[in-house]
């Protein structure tokens, strides 16, 4: 057994697991100078700050040969998958299926729902495209992670409080011991980030645990390395 210093408590590693990495939606339209995330007037260098410490995250898994799952937010071009409730939603300005200035918004294929390019999937990673905010919603990511056999999802990606926080909680209610790698996950409202992982952790850890990329890195290492 191993752990990872962690709050609200250490995170425990059994012997014999294999933690699996999940990145959520790091897409060009999320991230990118120039995408729908900053067409909204958000601030995208807030989010674009976390791309070096995702892929050190990234490559301690790869190094460490451990599970990873990349997640894209995007639907059909048809948007047969997307709710008409969803569809609604963000006001008149730019809608999903929209002409965004990266190709059409959220939509399977753009340039804008491509993964930035320097957090690519490798051939062997797992790369799912999600109609929801949820990983779970939709996708073949259980059937996956019980494949495999894995029982402790470690969460990075963007935004924070909607689709990481939701996926979290997704993966929480599905028994998974999950927890959030706190600057490898970002929010364009500094707030709704303390806030997601202020709520993750209290009570004991009602959601999971946080811990910084520097203390996963060490925790995986002594267990894996
Ligand atoms: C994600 C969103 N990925 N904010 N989507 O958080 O709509």
């Amino acid at each position: 057994m191993f752990t990872i210093a962690a709050s609200p408590y250490p995170y425990v590693l059994p012997s014999g697991s294999k933690p699996c990495l999940i990145v959520i939606d790091m897409q060009r339209d999320f991230v990118e100078a120039g995408g729908f995330g900053e067409a909204l007037g958000n601030d995208v260098s807030l989010l674009t700050a976390i791309v070096p410490t995702v892929k050190r995250l990234l490559d301690c898994f790869r190094a460490l040969n451990l599970p990873i799952v990349h997640t894209r937010e995007a639907h059909k071009p048809d948007l047969s998958d997307c709710p008409p409730a969803k569809l609604k939603r963000g006001g008149a300005s730019m809608k999903i299926g929209d002409l965004g200035p990266m190709g059409r918004i959220l939509i399977d294929g753009e340039v804008g729902n491509e993964l930035l390019p320097e957090l690519r999937a490798l051939p062997d990673e797992l790369e799912i495209t999600k109609p929801g905010k949820g990983a779970f919603y939709a996708t073949a990511l259980q059937d996956y992670l019980h494949d495999l056999e894995i029982t402790h999802l470690l969460f990075a990606g963007v935004t924070t409080e909607v689709c990481v926080q939701t996926s979290m909680r997704e993966a929480n209610d599905r028994g998974y011991e999950c927890l959030i790698v706190e600057d490898a996950t970002e929010s364009y409202f500094p707030e709704f980030k303390q806030a997601a992982i202020a709520m993750i952790i209290a009570q004991g850890g009602i959601v999971g645990w946080s811990a910084s990329c520097e203390q996963v890195i060490a925790g995986l290492e002594q267990a894996y390395g």
